[in-house]
């Protein structure tokens, strides 16, 4: 058993070995770049469907490139969250450092797992009245559906193995959901067009933080209920895209100021970190998030593990610049 304990030098690696990677820049000229047309999961066809979750699988089965304990790339790419859980929420950096992490988890998939499509998003405003009775949770076309807190039983991901905890990376459990219908509340319209109306960034994140973003993870519980490891429930994904579309439907209400609004803290509230049992974050981080202080700038890096190069939050703050590439349709 081996705790997560950060140190300075993976991060300092991470910024330096990642040449290769840069193929995931694609620069355009006309300063608009949609590649990855982003769909919800409602709009995509049967066998659009099975080519995400085709993928994911792949990734799932396919072997570790970045550390020796992992034992597949799913590993890997949970990790990238779990071992930063402390200095990416209750902050600045909570949208745009999952902005980038959505984009990883779609280039992975395109460039390791030969798929085509973008990253889907979950249109969770539409299932507020019936939770379980959303298509995301078809055993047949989707992720499986509600386990009751129990090692779930249907669809592609029921023989899915967990290895990484808050605790540890050698643990070894089954993927978990508990739909809780109220928790799920704070995804209605009416949630989501109240932190629309935010006048500034900090008060939209927080927004969009507390209600849309917490209603995912509460309303399909289980693994999706841990802030650590809750990327280890591939539905995570289209819950935290369906998040980013909100913050970039924020951001187009107003691009010219949107696009350079930034803030926030860069260590969360005391509160937030006793909550999660989650330890004060360290210099070997907070040396190198490119701040000043404790306000996040446009200057702050995020961190990706090794997964795709770091970025710095500017550079992820144009949905349509060369780094994210995308578009919600
Ligand atoms: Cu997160």
């Amino acid at each position: 058993m081996r705790s997560f304990l950060l140190v300075a030098t993976p991060f300092l690696l991470s910024i330096a070995s990642n040449v290769a990677g840069l193929a995931i820049r694609q620069a355009n000229s006309s300063g608009t770049c949609t590649t990855n047309q982003r769909k919800a999961w409602q709009n995509l066809s049967d066998d659009e469907k099975a080519a995400y979750i085709d993928a994911e699988l792949c990734l799932m089965g396919s072997p570790p490139q970045l550390f020796d304990w992992a034992k597949n790339r799913w590993d890997e790419v949970v990790y990238g969250h779990v071992v930063q859980s402390n200095v990416i929420h209750d902050v600045g950096a909570f949208l745009p450092w999952h902005r980038l992490y959505m984009r990883a988890h779609e280039y992975l998939l395109q460039t390791e797992c030969n798929y085509t499509g973008a990253q889907p998003y979950w249109e969770e405003s539409l299932d507020v009245a019936n939770l379980a009775g959303s298509i995301v949770f078809d055993p047949d076309t989707g992720f499986g559906g509600n386990s009751n807190g129990s090692c779930i039983t249907d669809g592609p991901f029921t023989q899915l193995e967990l290895h990484i905890t808050q605790s540890t990376n050698y643990a070894n459990y089954c993927l978990t959901r508990d739909f809780n219908t109220d928790g799920f509340q704070g995804a209605t319209p009416s949630n989501v067009s109240s932190c629309y109306n935010s006048t500034t960034y900090e008060a939209a994140y927080t927004c969009y933080k507390s209600s849309p973003h917490t209603a995912g993870h509460a309303g399909v519980g289980g693994t999706m209920l841990d802030a650590v490891a809750s990327p280890s429930d591939p539905l995570f994904f289209l819950h935290h895209t369906n998040l980013d579309r909100l913050w970039w439907e924020w951001q187009l209400a107003n691009l010219t100021a949107r696009l350079t609004d930034m803030s926030g803290r860069n260590v969360p509230r005391p509160s937030y970190l006793a909550q999660n049992n989650f330890t004060y974050p360290g210099p070997e981080i907070l040396d190198y998030d490119g701040d000043e202080g404790n306000v996040t700038t446009l200057h702050h890096n995020l961190w990706m593990v090794g997964l795709i190069p770091n970025a710095t939050i500017g550079e992820v703050m144009d949905l349509r610049g060369e780094l994210i590439c995308a578009e919600y349709v």
